[in-house]
């Protein structure tokens, strides 16, 4: 819990702004032309190139990183489906790319402007499944080691409530 708090305090210092426009692609929207039109479906042949893995009951499909505009952050996307008939969440993340990656929501304030929290856990319901994508749950890669560019494979693993933990490679794309 205090780590939790710490980060939240961690954002609000280092400016939510610049990652809101940067990092998530939550600020996706008439100011960026380029983002988003095609993400929930995507082409074939884009699909194919992103990563996928199943394990415990768990489907991961659709991950990919979008090429990041800033070099110090990188957004992760991919759905994860429960065809289990135990509740799940996913409560953590990581990989060698990143000095930190974490669960992160988007939520909308009053003005309208968008910001994203870490979140501890990220439903994945039985018989349902949990979407990361821009602009709602995704994965923050920070403390990038190196830079990230399309052509690039970044080895996430995914931790779950339940113990389950899925290795997936994931493809970073241009946007
Ligand atoms: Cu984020």
């Amino acid at each position: 819990m205090t780590r939790f708090t710490r980060r939240t305090t961690a954002f609000a210092a280092a400016g939510i702004a610049a990652f809101t426009l940067t990092g998530c692609g939550a600020g996706a929207g008439p100011g960026a032309p380029d983002s988003g039109t095609g993400a929930p479906s995507g082409s074939a042949t884009e699909d194919a190139r992103k990563g996928s893995a199943a394990e415990g009951g768990l489907e991961v499909g659709g991950a990919w990183i979008p090429e990041p505009a800033n070099p110090a952050t990188a957004a992760g996307y991919l759905t994860v489906r429960n065809v289990g008939d135990r509740d799940d969440a996913l409560v953590d993340a990581e990989t060698p790319a990143a000095g930190t990656t974490e669960v992160h929501t988007t939520v909308t304030a009053d003005s309208g402007a968008k910001t994203m929290e870490a979140v501890e856990r990220a439903p994945v319901p039985a018989g349902g499944e949990l979407v990361l994508e821009s602009g709602s749950y995704h994965l923050m890669l920070m403390e990038l080691p190196e830079d990230l560019s399309a052509g690039d494979t970044v080895a996430l693993t995914l931790h779950f409530e339940s113990g389950t933990e899925i290795d997936v490679d994931t493809p970073v794309l241009e946007r």
